[in-house]
C-alpha cells in the first residue's frame, strides 16, 4: 500500500490494510512535508519514502506537521 505525499495533502487520504501490513509514503510534491502520529514519525523530507509496520488493528490518523490540515489515516484490520 502506498500513500503520495503532495503539496499538500495525501493521497489516498484514507488507506485500508490487513494487521500485519505496511504502508509506504512516497513524497512526491516539492515541499518538505513529514508523516507524524504517536507510534511513528519520518524525518522532514522532500523525496524519497517512509514504511511502517502496522501490527495492531485500530484507526491511525497521522499528519504532517509542517501544513496544518494536511492529515490521513490507516485503518487496520485483522
Ligand atoms: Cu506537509
Amino acid at each position: 500500500m502506498t500513500v503520495t505525499v503532495d503539496d499538500n495533502f495525501f493521497e489516498p487520504e484514507a488507506v485500508d490494510v490487513a494487521t500485519g501490513g505496511t504502508v509506504t509514503w512516497e513524497w512526491v510534491g516539492s515541499e518538505t512535508h513529514n508523516v507524524k502520529h504517536d507510534d511513528f514519525e519520518s524525518e522532514f523530507l522532500t523525496e524519497g519514502t517512509f514504511e511502517h509496520t502496522f501490527d495492531e488493528a485500530g484507526t491511525y490518523e497521522y499528519m504532517c506537521t509542517v501544513h496544518p490540515g494536511m492529515e490521513g489515516t490507516v485503518n487496520v484490520e485483522d
